[in-house]
């Protein structure tokens, strides 16, 4: 049944908060899959995300495939290319590179990706993705050849939002890159919360619970780590009870 994205909408107007944890097909180790995903099972954690800037054909459906054997949570795809495409997760972030120019990233891939989803019963939900700078060069700035927008022209990072809303997208992702030197700062999410009247996605360099809080209270509805959990499971053992995080309006602006 596809119910991922009425269920996202459902936790935001119930207030709760949500964490996806970002698996990257290249960097987790098979045989190490099911004592990852164990962890995450028991951890506040609400989907898990699957994706990368570069990964092997195939390699996506083998793994959606191994961690649905361990867990009960959505298997969301957050891919780089058409290749991650498997019809083994339950949705797909359907990404259009908004803040970038190229038109590959803004309609290109997604047209190639067609007769793929087809054959496939994902979820499509329509994402606006947004880069964001960090302070250093990402995968997503390489691999699409786009400019990220400034973090200090909040209101254009506002607009470049809202015009993904009035487009229809169902929601708006907020990514600093995996590995981010600085996240999405708390006033570009909370500007940007307050504009929309869908849900917003952070990630991108956030490595610490403190981090974790202070975007939720500043308005991500979901937030995506990744690169933390790769380099230190023990992370998990840190989001074992529910977070707390103030709930902030939308659609004020
Ligand atoms: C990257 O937003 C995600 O696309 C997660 O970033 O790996 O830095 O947690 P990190």
């Amino acid at each position: 049944m596809k119910h991922i994205y009425n269920d996202i909408l459902t936790s935001v107007s119930g207030e709760e908060k949500q964490l996806a944890v970002l698996i990257d097909p290249d960097k987790i180790k098979f045989d190490k899959v099911s004592s990852f995903i164990n962890k995450v099972n028991i951890s506040i954690a609400t989907h898990v995300f699957v994706g990368g800037s570069s990964v092997d054909e195939n390699a996506t459906g083998i793994l959606v495939e191994e961690i649905k054997k361990h867990t009960q949570l959505p298997v969301v795809l957050f891919p780089g290319d058409v290749t991650q495409i498997t019809g083994k997760a339950d949705a797909i972030l359907f990404l259009s590179l908004i803040s970038g120019r190229n038109s590959e990233y803004l309609i290109g891939k997604h047209i190639r990706s067609i007769s793929k989803l087809k054959e496939t019963n994902l979820e499509i939900i329509s994402t606006g993705y947004i880069l964001i700078e960090n302070g250093k060069e990402t995968a997503v700035e390489r691999v699409t050849g786009t400019e990220p927008l400034s973090r200090t022209n909040i209101q254009y990072i506002v607009d470049t939002a809202k015009a993904g809303e009035l487009l229809g997208m169902k929601l708006i992702y907020l990514e600093a890159g995996s590995g981010a030197k600085l996240s999405v700062s708390k006033e570009i999410i909370s500007n940007v919360n307050r504009a929309l009247n869908i849900p917003l996605i952070v990630g991108g360099g956030i490595r610490s619970k403190k981090q974790l809080e202070n975007a939720y209270n500043a308005g991500a509805d979901l937030v995506v780590i990744g690169t933390v959990f790769e380099e230190d499971e023990s992370f998990f053992d840190e989001l074992k009870s529910p977070l707390s995080g103030r709930h902030f309006p939308k659609g004020e602006k």
